[in-house]
């Protein structure tokens, strides 16, 4: 047999870029979209030119028509997009599950996407489209069972242009075992319809199976070697890998992405940074994937400056009232200025958390942010936050005290729990830095006054209360910034760098 330039699973992007979706571009190269739940801006989207070296070109959800929520709780949102580029336009059908599904429209991705095209009659997530040869166009997508139709798979055919489904649901597929067959693709190799979708759930169970079948319908021959890939039962730091797309279907050598989750079972946690996106190419045997001899593992920490991502900011929903404002940014080394107009509201309601960040994006990592006049503070208190949700984060807070001196405060807030785990009281000069740093343990506190030469240690929280197993639900971490109580506050020289070398020596 000949191989075609298979090479090992690659992880493509970094930070949490779930359900990745690709296709491939008429003038060559690929596109990706991943999954963003409650962020805005929505739907990343990533360019390359050989499916291994990705970089992002911006968002498809970039305005309020598009995603016009003001308030939005965790894990809700934008689930599950799969892309499709066909007759010289891109569809993006994605679902909001506060809404439905939706179809956008692009014909240049770096000009933007249009409004949404509403799929009225058709429940359930993970919508796919599948073009046909003879000009037909299918929707498919999950149902997760309920009195009117039971779990699985479902097809109909689609007018994609409008959003008008054209006939009736059919349970086309029930999957291998009965557990969440969900974000199904459907693919024509050869004359041969193929069907491939996630199973097990997205968590440690997780995996991806196919079958193929003479017509979209089915009946549908499951590949004995189902799953096609899964990490379940194994000890490798790369867990949770199923939800897969590919290119180049029909070719010899075909383009899969996937995603999953970095585990650390030294300290034992999974995932703190969330689903990321891999790839491998891989060939064809007998009419089916040849994965046999491909595993799928990574490194714990970084793996290599290939991955290095533009600082995207995002806020949990529109953020309409506009307190969060990046006033500059610096294209060199990232770093951003910042000006926040704190409200009332804490992290611990579950709708809106206020505060801007970007995924962290590797496990070691700094971030830190300086807050231009602390004294400004005295109605509030503002600092940086480590979020996975409402109820699992960490935040170094800092508030004005008497006399000219401001307290800064690292806490762990665990599912209703909320411990201080070190303080100190700084002279209120201008120029105080909070800083958190991240390892394989977890986060390290400081804060450093421009008026000391040495940061403060604040204490340290373990990376698994923010794991995926602690906190739960579908996205990752965000380092950001936030201002609650009253009045403004600007924060200067905000910098994330990842890989940078863990804790310093004041806070280990
Ligand atoms: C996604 C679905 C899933 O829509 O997680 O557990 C959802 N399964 O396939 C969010 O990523």
């Amino acid at each position: 047999m000949t191989l075609f330039n298979v090479k090992p699973a690659r992880r493509i992007a970094s930070g949490f870029h779930p359900d990745p979706t690709i296709c491939e571009k008429p003038e060559g190269g690929y596109l990706m979209v991943n999954s963003s739940f409650e962020y805005f801006p929505g739907l990343p989207v990533f360019e390359s030119e050989d499916g291994e070296h990705w970089a992002k070109i911006g968002a498809a959800m970039d305005r309020a028509s598009q995603f016009p929520y003001e308030t939005m709780s965790n894990n809700q949102g934008i689930y599950a997009p799969t892309l499709r580029w066909h007759d010289g336009t891109y569809y993006l059908i994605v679902t909001n599950v506060n809404t439905g599904n939706m179809i956008l429209t692009s014909t240049d991705p770096r000009a933007g996407w249009s409004e949404p095209i509403w799929v009225e009659g058709w429940p359930g997530i993970d919508p796919s489209l599948f073009f046909d040869d003879d000009g037909k166009a299918y929707i498919c997508g999950n149902e997760g069972g309920g009195e009117d139709e039971p779990a699985g798979i479902y097809l109909s055919e689609i007018d994609a242009a409008s959003g008008t489904v054209l006939t009736e649901r059919r349970r086309i597929c029930a999957g291998i075992t009965g557990s969440n067959p969900e974000g199904p693709h459907l693919y024509k190799r050869g004359g041969t319809y193929y069907l491939m979708w996630a199973e097990g759930g997205t968590e440690s169970g997780h995996m991806e199976n196919i079958a193929r079948a003479d017509d979209p319908y089915g009946p549908y021959e499951m590949y004995p070697g189902n799953p096609l890939i899964t990490n379940r039962s194994t000890h490798l730091t790369l867990q949770a890998i199923g939800h897969c797309d590919c290119a180049h279907f029909e070719d010899e050598c075909t383009l899969m992405v996937f995603h999953g989750t970095r585990n650390n079972d030294e300290y034992p946690a999974q995932g703190w940074i969330g689903r990321e996106p891999y790839a491998v190419w891989f060939n064809w045997k007998d009419g089916w994937p040849d994965l046999a001899d491909q595993s799928y593992d990574c490194a714990l920490v970084g793996d290599g400056g290939s991955l290095e991502q533009a600082v995207a900011w995002v806020t949990p929903a529109i953020d309409a009232e506009q307190r969060y404002l990046v006033e500059s940014s610096n294209a060199t080394d990232g770093s951003a200025t910042i000006a926040v107009r704190a409200r009332e509201q804490d992290f611990g309601l579950a709708h809106g958390a206020p505060l801007i960040g970007t995924r962290q994006t590797d496990v070691r990592f700094a971030f830190q942010a300086t807050l231009a006049d602390p004294k400004s503070l005295e109605t509030g208190r503002a600092g940086v936050v480590v979020y996975a949700n409402s109820a699992h984060h960490l935040t170094i807070a800092a508030h004005a005290a008497n006399d000219g001196v401001v307290t800064v405060e690292a806490r762990v807030h665990n599912a209703g729990l909320s411990t201080t785990v070190g303080m100190a009281s700084l002279p209120a000069a201008p120029m105080l830095t909070l800083i958190v740093r991240g390892d394989e343990r977890g986060y390290y506190f400081e804060a450093r006054s421009a008026d000391c030469d040495t940061s403060v240690p604040l204490g340290f929280a373990p990376g698994k209360v923010l794991s995926f197993s602690n906190a739960g639900g579908f996205t990752g971490v965000l380092l950001g910034v936030y201002a609650h109580g009253g009045g403004e506050v600007a924060f200067h020289d905000v910098t994330y760098r990842a890989g940078a070398s863990g804790p310093s020596a004041q806070s280990r």
